[in-house]
């Protein structure tokens, strides 16, 4: 079993429980737009039930699907889940997004299963998303700052996944090449205002996995496809780095 298969990833389609899909279209059609992989997770009005739905929903089709919990009283236990993917917020202002969250969490009853858990160390570079006012960001980062936090949370926290987010807008492709190239084993997921092919094969250039989310909601399935062969073609097009 690969332990780390978001090193064979490439695209990521992130629903969000607390937005409906396009009208007509069902969580079969979200199944078969050709991702990789489903994370389930949204920064606000998150619940349980919200959660368990949507889990509820994907967890007939053969698409790998896992939980990105903004907060732990959402984390569902779910066999359907291949597992947890767990932000930590490497430029929060605020401990409680970086380890604070994350203690309260182990001790509870029964533990946690770290065979199904992982950590994304998150850099959030859009300062007016949900994600960077809850987590109290600090956004203003250059290239070489981000490249900086993705060296640390690679060889000093020895993270495997870095996620750099720009949640509602598009990213600039030199932040994202400069955290590419600071790292030399971790997969680096970039999230952000991708809308079609071309943003997608843009940013494929530069980071392993192209995450979309608000996409699947505003326009549906077919247009997140597209983002699927854009960035599937930009792997192509490039030799891998790893
Ligand atoms: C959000 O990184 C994801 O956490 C995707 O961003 O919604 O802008 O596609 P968008």
């Amino acid at each position: 079993m690969n332990t780390r298969p978001w090193t064979d990833w490439d695209h990521i389609l992130k629903i969000d429980p607390d937005k409906p899909l396009v009208d007509g279209e069902t969580f079969e059609d979200v199944c078969e737009t050709g991702t990789d992989a489903i994370e389930i997770g949204g920064t606000l009005g998150m619940t349980e039930d919200k959660m368990q739905r949507v889990v509820d929903a994907c967890a007939a089709y053969d698409v790998p699907l896992y939980q990105e919990p903004s907060n732990p009283s959402v984390v569902i236990d779910s066999p359907a889940l291949d597992g947890y993917l767990i932000p930590t917020v490497f430029n929060s202002s605020d401990p409680f997004w970086i380890v604070g969250a994350h203690k309260e969490w182990v001790r509870i009853e029964n533990g946690l299963d770290w065979d199904r858990t992982t950590t994304e160390a998150y850099i959030v570079m859009n300062p007016d998303a949900s994600v960077a006012e809850y987590t109290e960001a600090d956004c203003d980062q250059s290239a070489d700052d981000v490249a900086s936090f993705a060296r640390v949370a690679e060889k000093m926290f020895g993270q495997e996944i870095i996620y750099l987010e720009y949640s509602g807008m598009f990213g600039d492709p030199e932040i994202v090449s400069a955290a590419g190239d600071a790292l030399d084993d971790s997969t680096l997921f970039y999230g952000g205002g991708v809308h079609d092919y071309d943003d997608a094969y843009e940013m494929g250039q530069h980071a392993d996995v192209v995450v979309v989310g608000d996409l699947l909601h505003e326009e549906g399935c077919d247009a997140v496809s597209e983002t699927v062969d854009g960035v599937k073609d930009a792997h192509k097009a490039s030799a891998p780095t790893k």
